[in-house]
């Protein structure tokens, strides 16, 4: 019998082939512990302009029903966190050859991906009754990530191809996100690099997400902070102390075309 290939797909190997549904163990719903005070997480005296948080945007029960969907949904690893697309996925690397213009052409490209399914309309539907969206603009594009204790997102603003707000939909465990200040725009990717040389001001801000909030990203919370997910294994260590061996946030980030 061969071993499975522990190699990472590329995201190449992804638009070729749709790789089939990961057989996915049972995840349960796990209550984390806050490790501050929410008070004083969610509405810090230095919040990004712009940025709010819906506690409770979702119930337990609709988030377990929500998991259960996504976890029969076919998953990519070409992350060390798992994570879906469905939209389109962008970002691209650009070939180490590409001229200038090459790498500009590849960071506005998307590529066609199965659209959000039905099964999370009503979300959508939630965020347009919530005057998020315009009804008839719609978000088109959502990214689900899935962090389990090391797991991390490097610190990038959300592509300037799409508009705001974003929105991030915290399923299962709580998690700090951090921001960072940044003295011009700057929407660089994790994946060319790109995001790691936005000039900062040195300003961050460390903000909770609770389990069933809704983070809503605008104006210079969207464009002039970079966010991130901090992982590795300080925090693994406090992830354990806040949720136990069954630590696991997913969230589902929503993004509008611009335009709306
Ligand atoms: O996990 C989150 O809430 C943010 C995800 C994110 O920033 C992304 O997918 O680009």
């Amino acid at each position: 019998m061969t071993a499975p290939s522990l190699k990472r797909k590329t995201l190449h190997e992804y638009f070729q082939s749709q790789s089939p549904s990961q057989s996915a163990s049972k995840r349960t719903l796990h209550a984390t512990k806050c490790p501050i005070s929410t008070a004083t997480t969610t509405t810090p005296p230095n919040l990004p302009l712009g940025l709010s948080i819906i506690p409770d945007f979702v119930t337990t029960d609709e988030q377990a029903t929500l998991l259960s969907f996504l976890e029969a949904e076919t998953w990519r690893t070409d992350l060390s966190r798992r994570t879906i697309h469905y939209g389109g996925t962008y970002c691209l690397m650009p070939p180490k050859t590409a001229s200038a213009a090459e790498r500009a052409a590849i960071s506005k490209r998307i590529i066609t991906a199965q659209p959000i399914p039905n099964s999370l309309r009503w979300v959508i539907d939630r965020m347009i009754a919530t005057d998020l969206y315009p009804a008839g603009f719609p978000p088109r594009f959502c990214i689900v990530n899935e962090y389990c204790p090391p797991h991390s997102i490097s610190a990038h603003v959300e592509n300037f191809r799409f508009g705001e707000p974003v929105c991030s939909l915290t399923l299962g465990s709580g998690d700090l996100m951090r921001f960072h200040e940044l003295s011009a725009p700057h929407d660089g990717s994790v994946r060319s690099f790109r995001a790691m040389q936005a000039p900062r001001t040195g300003r961050k801000v460390d903000v909770w997400l609770p389990s069933g909030s809704l983070l809503v990203l605008k104006a210079e919370a969207r464009y002039m902070w970079q966010h991130e997910i901090v992982g590795g294994r300080k925090k693994e260590k406090e992830r354990r102390e806040w949720g136990g061996e069954g630590w696991r946030r997913v969230s589902l980030t929503f993004r509008v075309e611009k335009g709306g």
